[in-house]
């Protein structure tokens, strides 16, 4: 299968991020999240650090980089923040919202007893305050930058088993809290079935923009080939992970307003097709819109390296209405 991004979309020829740019140890960086903070650009990034040449992977920190135009970045000194006791083996994939000054971080963490998502707040981006952390298995989970009715109101990703045949037949559902706490009201937003170019599972991408038109919002999209064979350091990597697009109801998110029925990036580069742990896989984490209409979609490709690509805020609507 040969997926290929939407013409609207102009992506950066050369990662923001890879290993190279990191002052500490360092191998895989990607799958980040980003946001505007303090009339800055500020990014949180997965790092599994272990020796990239020698196909070594030990451990997953995340790291912090901060930059004046989204482009070009400072990566701090050490990493921000890990999560790793009995019981949880690591924190990853982090996403950034601001909710009135306060900068939420959406993270996923394995643990003995089962995938979890977990939320936590910062305002210095070295002290995390943990709000919650889901039942497993849920993660990818991405705020919506403000309250919904009141409501605080997050996308996720459960993963049923039983009841959708012991695959991964896996949906994006949304849910509220009037607290970052507790989490209830949930609702299915977008299933697998819905999304023409999916035919594995689903998952929330950036967190969500408003536009007039509803909330526009990324998510990954899984396409299982048992064909393919060897794509990246493992014998095996069967999955190719392209980005979707779709509008959200401003009022009810859980009403879909239009799905574009095409990738909107899809792996292409040498550095997101080619190189790398795991070949072909396209995973935003970021979405900024700025005033003049361009949206920076940031993304992790081949789970390697951390990416950047724009489009008018209108070719993106157009897509989900057409
Ligand atoms: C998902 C997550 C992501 C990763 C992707 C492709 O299940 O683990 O962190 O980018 O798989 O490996």
């Amino acid at each position: 299968m040969n997926f290929v991004s939407s013409s609207v979309i102009k992506k950066l020829e050369r990662p923001v991020l890879t290993y190279r740019d990191i002052p500490y140890n360092a191998a895989l960086i990607f799958n980040a999240g980003v946001a505007k903070y303090n009339g800055r650009y500020v990014m949180m990034f997965r790092n599994d650090y272990g020796d990239y040449e020698k196909q070594r992977l030990d451990g997953t920190n995340i790291g912090l980089a901060f930059s004046d135009d989204g482009i070009n970045w400072d990566v701090s000194d050490k990493p921000c923040f890990k999560l790793e006791d009995e019981e949880i083996s690591r924190a990853y994939d982090p996403r950034l919202t601001v909710i009135d000054g306060v900068c939420y971080v959406c993270f996923a963490i394995d643990t003995k007893h089962g995938l979890r998502g977990g939320i936590a707040s910062t305002t210095d981006f070295e002290n995390f305050d943990i709000k919650t952390m889901t039942l497993p298995d849920n993660r990818n989970m991405v705020l919506f930058p403000e309250k919904i009715n009141g409501l605080y109101t997050r996308l996720e990703r459960p993963m049923p088993v039983y009841s959708r045949g012991g695959i991964d037949r896996f949906d994006i559902w949304m849910s509220q809290s009037p607290d970052m706490r507790f989490w209830g009201n949930s609702r299915l937003v977008m299933g697998v079935e819905n999304v023409p170019f999916a035919n594995d599972k689903i998952g929330p991408a950036a967190p969500p923009i408003k536009t007039e038109k509803g909330w526009l919002t990324t998510f990954h999209s899984v396409y299982l080939d048992p064909e393919r064979g060897k794509h990246g350091w493992e014998d095996r990597w069967q999955k190719i992970y392209t980005a979707g697009i779709a509008l959200l109801d401003l009022d009810d998110p859980s009403k879909v307003i239009g799905i574009y029925d095409k990738p909107l990036i899809a792996a292409e580069l040498p550095f997101e097709k080619d190189e790398g742990f795991r070949t072909d896989v396209i995973f935003p984490g970021g979405m900024i819109l700025e005033d003049s209409g361009e949206v920076k979609i940031y993304y992790g490709a081949a789970d390697t390296v951390e990416c950047l690509a724009t489009a008018d805020v209108n070719d993106l609507i157009g897509l989900c209405l057409n």
